[in-house]
């Protein structure tokens, strides 16, 4: 007789708060105004949540130069540096703003510790969009750095004067150990820990650690760019467990299914849950299997839409 394999689902996954309100609001754009509606970068980091919205009529575009004069145009959950804000109203374009609140509240710690003088010292991978968008609430004052090994290289105008922010899709790990380099080379810094590593990424890194010594493998779904799907792998990866990043179960190798007896099976704040359902099938297509959800933590945050968007009709615009 075949043994029965286990499938553990780590809870949270997949769709957090934020995801779900950007999605909703290019969503809406739709609905009220009709295709196309421009979306600046891809609204979140997934490939399936990005093709499905362009089937539907959004436009995803890098460069507000693609935009028509007066187009709606969206932001993208990870946020937008200042200046871009600046040239879509230059242009006379309709911005919609979709940044996480969880993102623009950094922007605003950022945008704080500038004007009170600090140097601003951002905990994040370069080139990542959020990375981009935070590093512009004020670019003179801002130094970035991706790991502890880099702090003592770091370089800010006075060492009295330094506050550290972090990007909110990090692995709550390494960013304790970079901001514990940083409160050594710079004993008066003001920041918070990990505290800027929002609640999702947070409870999903949390429920993958509460299950990852009794799997032998671990799937994480979600897109190749997506920085908080990444640290759930790494996460696992450094717990010595085999773990891949799949966009669904179409990348799912029947190999690694037929070596495993109980896997783990989560997915990052950009992915779709139907995503998860298909690859908890694609796994029971190879045998039978015991399916466990293993939740440690409840989500219950929810985010307002822009006012514009929240009353039933049309949407009236700025
Ligand atoms: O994890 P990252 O930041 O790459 O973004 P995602 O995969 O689109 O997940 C949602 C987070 C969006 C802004 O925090
Ligand atoms: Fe907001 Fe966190 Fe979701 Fe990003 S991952 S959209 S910061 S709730």
């Amino acid at each position: 007789m075949t043994a029965v394999r286990r499938v553990l689902l780590p809870a949270p996954r997949s769709f957090c708060a934020g995801v779900e309100r950007a999605i909703e609001i290019v969503e809406r754009l739709l609905e009220r105004h009709g295709p196309p509606v421009y979306v600046r970068n891809q609204i979140v980091h997934n490939t399936h949540v990005v093709a499905d919205l362009e089937s539907r009529g959004a436009v995803f575009i890098a460069d507000l130069d693609e935009v028509p004069e007066h187009a709606v145009v969206v932001f993208s959950a990870h946020g937008v540096a200042p200046a871009v804000e600046r040239e879509a109203a230059e242009r006379g374009l309709d911005a919609v703003d979709a940044t996480c609140p969880l993102v623009a509240k950094v922007h605003a710690e950022a945008k704080r510790a500038a004007e009170a003088g600090d140097t601003v010292v951002l905990i994040g991978h370069e080139g990542h969009e959020e990375v981009v968008g935070t590093m512009g609430v004020a670019p003179e004052r801002t130094v970035l750095v991706e790991s502890a090994e880099a702090v003592p290289a770091l370089e800010v105008a006075d060492p009295a004067k330094v506050t550290y922010l972090s990007q909110t899709t990090l692995s709550v790990t390494e960013v304790e150990q970079i901001a514990a380099a940083l409160k050594e080379r710079f004993p008066g810094i003001k920041g918070q820990g990990a505290e800027d590593i929002c609640y999702a990424t947070s409870n999903r890194q949390a429920a993958v650690a509460a299950v990852v010594r009794e799997a032998d493998l671990v799937l994480v779904v979600g897109s190749a760019n997506s920085s908080n799907s990444n640290r759930l792998v790494e996460l696992a990866v450094e717990a010595g467990v085999a773990a891949h990043l799949i966009e669904d179960a179409g990348q799912l190798d029947r190999a690694w299914v037929e070596g495993a007896r109980t896997i783990a099976v989560t997915a990052g704040a950009s992915a779709p849950p139907a995503l998860v359902d298909e690859v908890v099938a694609a796994i029971g297509a190879v045998g039978p299997v015991e399916v466990v959800e293993r939740p440690v933590a409840e989500e219950t945050q929810e985010f307002l839409l822009p006012q514009r968007l929240r009353a039933a009709g049309p949407d009236r615009g700025r």
